[in-house]
């Protein structure tokens, strides 16, 4: 599993264990975070900027004996999310804190772990450059854009996640213009990284370790850099996605398929905020970390530097309210500073209610996948193929060995919860020696489950599919000859072993495999609304590529991830990765696309833009499909596919402004934890009424109107019809429902009437059950289509 990130909640930082451990003598110090009136500071004047540091400062100057202990204590002093800073303080210093004037909160840490957004198992498959599935939806429908874009190149996108491998060919700056003088961040020294490592491409680099070391003590130096270099992989493979140069020839481990790697918006410039760190050994965590204060410090930075888009995949494992959320937080403000935040929805689908990132501020992103496979066959000798996955670099004679089932081999005693799994020292070797072994998923690491089979003597190994995991069937790289089955066919194999007296089998080598259908469909682990926190708010917004996605690696490291329990040392240049968080850079590549045509668009322009012109439907012409073959509920896809070249002309926007967010948070009532300069007007619209590009209606009682606003970026004269598809449940009305607009920038208001059909109406309350519909608005060259989820007590 990624990163998994501990934000624990926005003021309520870690406490410091291993600090108390290092320094008992300094009377139990804890991180504090302490916010002052007057909001956040609005210029990125460097005199400005000073002062509010300084001010910091004073406050802790009056709790601390000297100079040094304030200076000391300070971790971090924020300036463009909150107007507060982080400090080491004792409970009591915390107290007199609290009573000073100009004081608004001072709030103890409550550690909150976020799980982390690569996918819902931690190991993923490696391979060097083929054709991206970004660059493959991109020549099917983006002719012209990238030109018009100029590919990105005055755009700086903030990345915040696990640094950055700067010598990637990927982050070639060769022929690339100066770097845009609106940029004020640095390059920070460190570890194996110094500012000789950015260059026009990776235009900046910090990292921020204060909240991690306060967590888990010192950095251990043979797991990352302390520097912004990025050990894991998952942060070079992110920025590559949105950024990556094209990297022609690139081949993968055991020479699988050839081809370009390549991000979204090549040209477009990187600044790197390291905020994710590993920690081994610890089963519950395994993977990376982030922790909260770190993380606002990225965001803080980022703002500060003048990013234009921010892309994060990182969220917390389950829904969190806004104002306890540091990503929530800081991207409000990075949308004040007109930044486009785009996060992933994380990877704990297909249960509903597992949605991250849901601020209708930022832009939250589902994944499916490609239309290309790894396919590696198994052939039984009764003549049957059966399909597998993988990118396993190793090959088996060309003949038929022994199909055993891990059951039948293993020592026996084994409890049953731990049969069938290939675990560590669970088969025997004389029983598995010169065999191919069917293991099951669902316990364990996927790849060591090979290594055990290996260590028995075996010549192969099949991964089945548990119940659970259906058709989501990993194309992992495994040190054994292997392939990866689906639940159905992995039921078939031990059919036929069942059934067969000498049961035989063969594993065939993997092939890359272009144009499969039907493609794009949900990724069973990408998260599914609705959206807790706010049910008046549709979540996740659209969905992009997110399974098998091949882009930059470390040059390191092997092609699974260095926070597994095993040693992987096949270094990959290029690797295959799936999770949300390989979805997420693919919508903030055609964001910086969109930005770089429309520089005037709103953040919330931008994202109607993608909203509205998102696709529905497959690569066979029919509804794009979740896991269970069915089509995928705006849960899963938000309003589908996302379609860059769509949504550089969507026609109309539904515009939304940083007011509008703030008149938001004051319909839920959550405004003052924010700490904004801002007080609520007495009478403000309800939380439907922000001007969405979706509506979703919580428990609907009869009928209720929406208001919308749209506003014309397509042609000046242009008359656009409404129509809409309901559900028996509910129809969709709108009022009125033709829109007839005479000059661009033009703004209309429509109504939207939802109402229950009489019979569900007067069914009884029970769990909430929703129903999907669409409305759209049509012009002779644009579609305008928003999806609409409706709970029907
Ligand atoms: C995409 O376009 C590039 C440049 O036009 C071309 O070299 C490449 O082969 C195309 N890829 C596909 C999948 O069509
Ligand atoms: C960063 O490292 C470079 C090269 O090692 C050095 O020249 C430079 O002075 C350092 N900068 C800072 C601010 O330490
Ligand atoms: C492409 O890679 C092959 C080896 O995989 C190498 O022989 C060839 O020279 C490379 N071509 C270019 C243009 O780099
Ligand atoms: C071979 O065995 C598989 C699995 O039991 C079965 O589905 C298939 O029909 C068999 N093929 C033949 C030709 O008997
Ligand atoms: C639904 O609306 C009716 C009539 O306006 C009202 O009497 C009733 O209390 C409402 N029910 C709920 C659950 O809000
Ligand atoms: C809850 C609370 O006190 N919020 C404060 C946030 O900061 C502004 C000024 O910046 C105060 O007016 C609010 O009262």
């Amino acid at each position: 599993m990624a990163i998994k990130s501990i934000i624990s909640a926005t003021y309520f930082l870690l406490f410091l264990h291993l600090l108390l451990t290092w320094a008992s003598c300094t009377k139990r110090n804890q991180v504090y975070v302490v916010e002052l009136f007057g909001g956040h500071t609005s210029t990125g004047d460097h005199k400005t900027l000073h002062e509010v540091e300084n001010r910091h400062h004073s406050f802790l100057l009056s709790v601390k004996d000297t100079e040094e202990a304030a200076r000391a204590s300070l971790i971090y002093s924020y300036k463009h999310t909150i107007n507060g800073f982080a400090a080491l303080l004792t409970p009591k210093e915390a107290n007199k804190l609290s009573e000073m004037e100009g004081v608004v909160f001072v709030h103890k840490n409550q550690p909150r772990i976020y799980s982390l957004h690569t996918t819902r198992s931690w190991n993923f498959v490696g391979l060097y450059g083929s054709l991206n599935p970004w660059e493959e939806v991109f020549n099917h429908t983006n002719g012209d854009l990238l030109t018009r874009a100029t590919y990105g190149k005055d755009i700086i996108v903030g990345m915040i996640d696990s640094g950055v491998w700067p010598d990637s060919k990927s982050f070639s700056d060769e022929g690339m213009d100066p770097v845009p003088t609106k940029w004020k961040g640095v390059c920070q020294n460190g570890t194996a990284f110094d500012s000789s490592q950015c260059n026009r491409k990776i235009i900046g680099a910090r990292y921020y370790l204060h909240g991690y070391e306060g967590e888990y003590g010192p950095l251990n130096e043979k797991e990352d850099y302390k520097s912004a270099r990025d050990k894991d992989g998952h942060g070079s493979h992110t920025a590559s996605i949105v950024a990556g140069r094209a990297v022609g020839n690139a081949s993968a481990i055991g020479g699988f398929a050839k081809g370009t790697a390549q991000g979204g918006a090549p040209l477009a410039r990187l600044a790197i905020y390291k905020a994710c760190w590993p920690i081994k050994g610890q089963s519950k965590h395994e993977g990376n970390v982030c922790t909260n204060i770190d993380i606002l410090k990225a965001i803080d930075d980022a703002i500060g530097d003048g990013v234009d888009v921010i892309s994060i995949s990182i969220g917390y494992s389950a829904p969190i309210s806004y104002e306890d959320d540091v990503i929530a937080r800081g991207a409000l403000h990075a949308v004040r500073n007109n930044i486009v935040v785009v996060c992933s929805a994380g990877n704990s689908g297909p249960s509903p209610h597992t949605l991250s990132n849901p601020a209708p501020w930022i832009i939250t992103v589902g994944a499916n996948t490609v239309d290309r496979s790894f396919l590696a066959t198994v052939k039984l000798s009764n003549g049957t193929n059966i399909q597998g996955r993988s990118i396993t670099p190793l090959h088996m004679e060309n003949c038929f060995y022994p199909l055993v089932l891990a059951t039948d081999v293993e020592h026996p005693g084994l409890p049953s919860t731990n049969s069938g799994y290939c675990l560590d020292n669970t088969l025997q070797p004389n029983k598995v020696r010169g065999k191919i072994v069917l293991c099951l998923r669902g316990q364990g690491e996927r790849i060591k489950k090979g290594l055990e089979v290996k260590r028995a003597g075996g010549v192969g190994f099949i991964l089945g599919n548990n119940k659970m995991n259906g058709n989501d069937v990993p194309s992992d790289p495994h040190f054994i000859p292997a392939t990866g089955v689906s639940y159905e066919n992995a039921l078939k194999l031990i059919h036929y072993v069942h059934s067969t007296p000498n049961p035989m089998a063969q594993l065939l080598p993997g092939t890359t495999v272009l144009n499969t259908k039907p493609a794009p469909s949900m990724a069973s682990f990408s998260s599914r609304g609705p959206n807790i926190v706010d049910p008046n708010i549709l979540k996740p917004d659209i969905t992009a590529p997110g399974v098998d996605i091949l882009a930059a690696w470390t040059a390191e490291d092997g092609p699974t991830r260095m926070t597994m329990t095993f040693h992987d040392n096949r270094v990959v240049k290029y690797n295959i990765f799936s999770g949300t968080s390989m979805s997420c850079p693919h919508v903030a590549g055609a964001a910086v696309l969109l930005k770089a045509v429309h520089p005037t668009w709103s953040t919330a322009a931008i994202r109607s833009a993608l909203i509205t012109t998102a696709m529905t439907t497959d690569n066979t012409g029919n509804p794009l499909t979740d896991e269970t073959g069915n089509p995928a509920t705006p849960f899963a896809m938000g309003s589908g596919h996302f379609h860059p070249k769509r949504a550089a002309d969507p026609g109309l926007v539904y515009d939304a402004s940083y007011m509008d967010y703030l008149l938001y948070t004051c319909s839920l009532g959550v405004t003052q934890n924010f700490n904004i300069t801002y007080d609520c007007p007495k009478s403000f619209p309800e939380p439907f009424e922000l001007n969405y590009p979706s509506i979703q209606i919580h428990r609907l009682n009869y009928t209720k109107t929406v208001k919308r606003t749209v506003t014309n970026v397509g042609w000046s004269r242009s008359v656009y019809k409404f129509s809409a598809v309901s559900p028996k449940e509910y129809s969709i009305i709108a009022t009125p429902n033709i829109l007839k607009f005479n000059h661009v920038g033009q703004k209309m208001n429509f109504v939207i009437t939802v109402t229950a059909n009489l019979g569900q109406i007067l069914t009884k309350h029970g769990p909430d059950k929703y129903y999907f519909g669409w409305y759209t608005w049509t012009h002779e060259r644009h579609v305008v289509r928003s999806p609409v989820a409706v709970s029907i007590p």
